[in-house]
């Protein structure tokens, strides 16, 4: 039986009190109860501060551009859908420079465990404001406060087609790794947005606010995240911000309706040249 300690691979330098390490720690709980092993797990992250999440983890990983995190999560899941993919973005990753493969990945509902760290802020660049920065937020990209208005990204993964579609707080890990399990055994794509607080850079969406502005979804006995309807209206952020499972439901994955039109996914193909095969390709060039 493996523990979280197989998956830990090098101890990570981002801030003290960061909450990416509670979110290193969930991603660790769920592969751990899923009985996972590090062979079969491939983790892609973007660039930001969360982008050092693989190189901790003891996984295969892959640290791409700014906002490409999910087409090379696509191209390493239809290569090979026996791996679990998890990708890893920030919020400026997934929802600004990225935020049309995000639409795409939902739409497509590929099977890929998709989470955003949302601290409201671009930290790695030392603190400008994110698309998920409140209206007034002062940054040293907004010293008058931001003019722009916050994006939902639950809401959007609603609206694009989401299948799965969620929201932690690294203040809360334990919670956050059942949702992470939940995602992670979901046949297609699958959102987790985890609320998480970037200690040096964002003095105003601290531990505390968030524990003062979120509200549990399990506490409402009346929402079921099966009926649209519901996870529309409670999932609107313009009283207190939910989390937990916001919405899922079930429908083919993209891999499901691609691969059997191939003979076989690439990683099982025997990719030795035929040199007739060559030839005759290069006959039709000629
Ligand atoms: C194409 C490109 N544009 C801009 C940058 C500069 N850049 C690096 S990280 C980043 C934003 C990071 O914010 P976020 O995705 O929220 O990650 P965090 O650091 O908060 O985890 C930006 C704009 C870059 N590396 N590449
Ligand atoms: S700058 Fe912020 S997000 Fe980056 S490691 Fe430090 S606390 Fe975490
Ligand atoms: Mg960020």
């Amino acid at each position: 039986m493996r523990t979280k300690l197989d998956y830990h691979l090098e101890d990570p330098t981002w801030c003290p009190g960061c909450g990416i390490y509670a979110i290193f720690d969930a991603l660790k709980s769920a592969v751990v109860s899923l009985k996972i092993e590090p062979e079969q797990l491939v983790i892609v992250t973007g660039i930001g501060c969360h982008g050092r999440l693989n190189s901790y983890f003891n996984a295969y990983g892959f640290h791409g551009l700014h906002g490409r995190v999910l087409p090379v999560a696509t191209g390493i899941k239809l290569s090979n859908p026996e791996l679990h993919v998890v990708a890893v973005s920030g919020d400026g990753d997934a929802y600004s420079i990225g935020i049309g493969h995000f639409i795409h990945a939902l739409r497509k509902n590929i099977s890929i465990t998709y989470l955003v760290v949302d601290n409201r802020i671009y930290a790695l660049t030392q603190g400008q404001t994110s698309p998920t920065s409140n209206l007034g937020f002062v940054s040293k990209s907004s010293p008058y406060g931001s003019k722009e208005y916050p994006l939902d990204g639950p809401q959007l993964a609603l609206a694009a087609g989401g299948t799965f579609i969620a929201r932690g707080f690294s203040g809360d890990p334990s919670h956050l790794a059942g949702l992470i399990k939940r995602g992670m055994s979901h046949n297609g794509f699958a959102l987790i947005e985890a609320l998480s607080p970037c200690v040096t850079q964002n003095k105003v969406n601290t531990y505390g606010w968030f524990k003062k502005n979120i509200c549990r979804l399990e506490e409402d006995s009346s929402f079921n995240p099966r009926d649209k309807k519901k996870a529309w209206e409670r999932s609107s952020t313009e009283g207190k911000i939910p989390v937990g499972l916001i919405y899922k439901e079930e429908k083919s994955s993209f891999e499901e309706l691609v691969l059997p039109d191939r003979e076989k996914p690439l990683v099982f193909n025997d990719l030795k040249i035929n040199i007739n095969k060559f030839e005759s390709i290069l006959e039709k060039f000629k």
